[in-house]
């Protein structure tokens, strides 16, 4: 079972992807998802110069050594481009492992703990009007729960919702360099609308579907505090990313204000990221993604230390996780009892040709598929013919000044 060849392969199929390829001298691939967004190319270097040439000859079983060799052998640790691609090994690893074992990866990890994971999908709308066809549209698709997003009066174009030229649709950011997009914020302004748009949906659509919300980083922990009162009427999944969190002990001033849940971590890249938020029950989900943390065996432990404060699995899932790391999310779900949601931004027809899945959305749950590993294996003909393309994620701004902001 020993690895004969590591290969990093880049395609754009509308947006940039990284991803591992590992074979062993018996002939099993196994694929990992190493992509950054906006910093691909860091994470292909730090894999083809730094890690690759180690991985050659090595046993292919002993996966959490492995992991301690590349975390701990490095002496640098933690860091987004570091775990992405120590990430990349591990989910490789894991899908040749399962291979072997001619399963699906979930089963390795302990079985199923339910028939399919309960996922959310994007509405968004400039305006309201826009906003209720994309919710009509994704509760068409059999979508049970949905994360609202708006355009904010007097502001432009603004990020996560559809139109914005930094947006996270399927074909995403690709093509936006050779700067990146520059958009103008207003904390204010926004505040001041947000309670409006969430009563007017839960007056069209009752309390039984599920709502969730991106603050995407912009608030203070006291403005954080203020929206998460403002909005316990409308009875929230989740509020998503209130504050940066860099500083983990500033959640205590927003938790002390109000009983909005509270979901936070898809940029962390370690459980260390976590350890005040956690042990202290400051959040209810925890947003990292099996891509950007290390891996199925991190992610594992990462959601096991969760479950002991209560607190559940909300794996971050857009269009710049590939659908390898999507996978891996989706057997880890279903394996975990403290599975919470999981967030399904459905990859483009372009990318689905690159990438031949076997996971499934049905009735409003998905499923990781029978097929033995991962199941989803990376055409490198089709690959081949979507070179790389400079790309970035916008820049936020405030509106009054022109300073930079969190977005
Ligand atoms: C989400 C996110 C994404 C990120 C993107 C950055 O909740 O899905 O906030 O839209 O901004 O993944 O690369
Ligand atoms: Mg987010």
């Amino acid at each position: 079972m020993k690895i004969k060849s590591a290969d990093v392969v880049v395609t754009s199929p509308g947006r940039n992807f990284v991803s591992l390829r590992l074979e062993t001298e018996d002939g099993v691939v196994g694929w990992g998802d190493a992509t950054l967004n906006g910093r691909e190319l860091a994470v292909v270097s730090y894999l083809r110069d730094h890690v690759n040439p180690l991985l050659i000859g090595r046993d292919a079983g002993p996966i959490e050594d492995t992991w301690q060799y590349l975390y701990r052998g490095a002496y640098w640790r933690r860091g987004p481009v570091t775990m992405a691609a120590v990430a990349a090994v591990d989910t490789a690893l894991w899908d040749i492992k399962a291979k072997y074992a001619n399963m699906p990866l979930y089963e390795l990890l302990g079985g199923r703990s339910r028939r399919g994971l309960l996922s959310y999908g994007h509405a968004s709308g400039g305006d309201l009007p826009q906003l209720f066809d994309s919710i009509d549209q994704h509760l068409d698709e059999g979508f049970r729960a949905v994360r609202i997003q708006t355009g904010v009066p007097g502001l432009g174009p603004v990020y996560g919702v559809a139109g914005d030229p930094g947006d996270q649709g399927p074909d995403g950011s690709a093509g936006v360099a050779p700067r990146p997009s520059e958009e103008l914020w207003d904390t204010r302004a926004y505040l001041r609308h947000l309670p409006a748009v969430f009563e007017a949906v839960r007056a069209k659509y009752g309390p039984e579907l599920l709502l969730l919300h991106d603050g995407h980083h912009r608030m203070t922990p006291t403005q954080a505090a203020q929206l998460g009162k403002r909005l316990e009427p409308y009875d929230l999944f989740w509020l998503e990313d209130c504050t940066p969190a860099e500083n983990q002990e500033g959640l205590r001033l927003v938790r002390a204000h109000t009983t909005t849940p509270l979901a936070l971590g898809e940029t962390f890249n370690t459980i260390w990221d976590y350890k005040t938020l956690i042990s202290e029950h400051l959040i209810d989900y925890v947003r990292s993604a099996v891509t950007h943390t290390g891996g199925i065996t991190a992610m594992r432990k990462l959601v096991d230390f969760a479950a002991m404060h209560q607190i559940k699995a909300g794996m971050h899932g857009p269009t710049d996780v590939s659908p390898i790391g999507m996978a891996a999310a989706l057997h880890l779900g279903l394996a975990i009892h403290n599975f919470g949601i999981q967030e399904f931004m459905p990859h483009s027809e372009r990318t689905l040709t690159v990438f031949r899945t076997s996971y499934r959305f049905e009735d409003g749950l998905l499923h990781p598929g029978d097929r033995p590993g991962l199941g989803v294996e990376l055409d490198l003909e089709a690959a081949a013919a979507f070179p790389y393309e400079a790309a970035y994620l916008p820049v936020n701004r405030l509106a009054l000044d022109g300073t930079v902001h969190d977005w």
